[in-house]
């Protein structure tokens, strides 16, 4: 079996944990937010972890399994499918109907129930299970848990007499994040300043006004990107990852007026003539006054980047007022896209992206002193002398089956201090395309309000 460390950092990719700011049920604000539910989604990491939470335990003193309900009930089963003793399972309400029964499964009085939990915090709910299991007769002597928080739950438990076997503790991975570089140091020490008690205050810094941003970013193309949006009220910049022409000139017809940008990825074109897809584009692009940014994501030598950005049927270079562009070059790399504001990729949206707080830091090296980079695409605050593009918008889906993940407008601008959202399917799949670019234009704006003010 993998190391427990190898162990974790496989499973932390699934979500479990979240760093940032979290308010609790209890209305206190935390630095972390955790829930392991995702395991049971992963059947490999769920046997794996089985096994580690048995490896803990004196087997023999247990004659039932019970999942303290609903996050440990997927481990519990595990647990017992490996070790062979029988699982019984806690209802959270008990039947208003029938039996009434709290505990359902096959059992006897005096038998010892050893208890399964996801993570310990206070330890309110796992007394509140206790509880239930003794009424019914059994023994509770053991007590595992996946993650304890460490918030006095765990020592609440041992007073009482019970065993309390936990398999991590926040500030174990807490380390591991660390060491792994996933976590900043600022971020270590809120953690660390939470976990000792105290109550812990984020900055509050508000997000800068459009105006502000125009005096500080030099970029000719970020100039009029902000110029834009402000004349038509408008931070959206609509994703036409539409697959011809005509639909990709339909959508920009329709969109046109309430975009300050529209991103394309030309390379799915099927029928692309650059007469007929590139010129009436353009045309449409000047007569709504929006931008035209080409999503190519480059990520090659300085000099194939050239030519790809130059070249080729696309021409990029003739058009595309932006281009993205991943930093993996070298910033030399990012020299050759003559007149065009490039915006880096910093963060993905995508699920399990390689663009940890390591891979973003050694990004902004690369690119602060580089002139034409106008801003960057992420999902987590930058500084104030970029732009900064969100995609992974999109208001009534939380993601799609091929690792999407998406916030609301409201979030980005009020979290990330978002400059420009873009939403692909959340408009182009809309039944109603314009009224769907109308209420992201308005969510956009009016979130962006909030956030200055
Ligand atoms: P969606 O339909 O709103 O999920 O489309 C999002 C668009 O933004 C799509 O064209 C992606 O290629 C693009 N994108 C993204 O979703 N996430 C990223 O991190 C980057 C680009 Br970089």
């Amino acid at each position: 079996m993998e190391t427990k460390r190898a162990f974790f950092l496989e499973a932390y990719k699934l979500g479990i944990i979240k760093f940032g700011r979290f308010t609790l049920k209890s209305g206190i604000e935390s630095p972390f937010y955790v829930d392991l539910r995702p395991l049971a989604s992963d059947p490999k990491i769920l046997k794996h972890l089985s096994n580690y939470l048995l490896e803990m335990l004196p087997l023999d003193n247990f004659d039932l399994i019970c999942g303290v309900p609903y996050a440990a009930l997927p481990m519990a089963t595990a647990m017992s499918l490996e070790s062979y003793i029988p699982l019984i399972i806690k209802r959270k309400e008990a039947k208003a109907y029938g039996t009434k029964k709290l505990i359902e499964g096959i059992f006897q009085k005096g038998q010892n129930c050893l208890l399964v939990e996801d993570v310990i915090t206070s330890g309110k709910s796992l007394l509140e299970t206790i509880d239930e299991v003794e009424n019914e007769g059994l023994n509770v002597s053991d007590i595992v848990v996946v993650l304890d928080r460490q918030q006095g739950g765990r020592e609440k438990l041992q007073e009482k007499g019970y065993n309390v076997h936990t398999l991590f503790t926040i500030s174990e991975v807490v380390e591991i994040l660390k060491e792994e570089k996933q976590l900043t140091d600022d971020e270590v020490e809120r953690i660390n300043d939470f976990l000792n008690g105290n109550t812990v205050t984020f900055e509050e810094k508000k997000k800068v006004r459009y105006e502000e941003k125009l005096k500080n970013i030099d970029h000719p193309v970020a100039t009029k990107l902000l110029e834009t949006a402000l004349q038509k009220r408008s931070n959206l910049i609509a994703s036409a990852d539409v697959i011809t022409t005509q639909e990709l000139l339909d959508f920009a017809e329709v969109v046109g007026p309430h975009i300050a940008a529209l991103k394309t990825h030309i390379d799915i074109i099927s029928d692309f003539d650059y007469d007929k897809t590139i010129i009436p584009l353009i045309d449409i692009a000047s007569k709504h006054n929006f931008l035209l940014m080409e999503d190519r994501k480059f990520g090659d030598i300085g000099n194939t980047q050239e030519l790809q950005f130059s070249h080729g049927v696309y021409k990029i270079a003739n058009w595309a007022d932006m281009v993205t562009a991943h930093a993996i070059g070298g910033s030399k790399a990012l020299e050759g896209f003559h007149n065009a504001g490039i915006i880096t990729i910093l963060g993905m949206s995508s699920q399990g992206t390689l663009t940890d707080a390591h891979y973003r830091e050694e990004t902004m090296k690369i690119i602060i002193n580089e002139p034409n980079v106008m801003g960057c695409v992420a999902q987590n605050q930058i500084q104030d002398d970029l732009l900064l593009f969100t995609p992974g918008v999109n208001i009534s889906a939380e993601g799609d089956s091929k690792g999407q993940q998406y916030n609301t407008p409201e979030h980005v601008f009020k979290n990330l201090h978002t400059d420009f959202i873009i939403v692909g399917r959340g408009i182009y799949k809309a039944d109603d395309i314009e009224q769907a670019a109308l209420t992201y234009k308005t969510r956009g704006w009016q979130a962006y309000e909030a956030a200055i003010s």
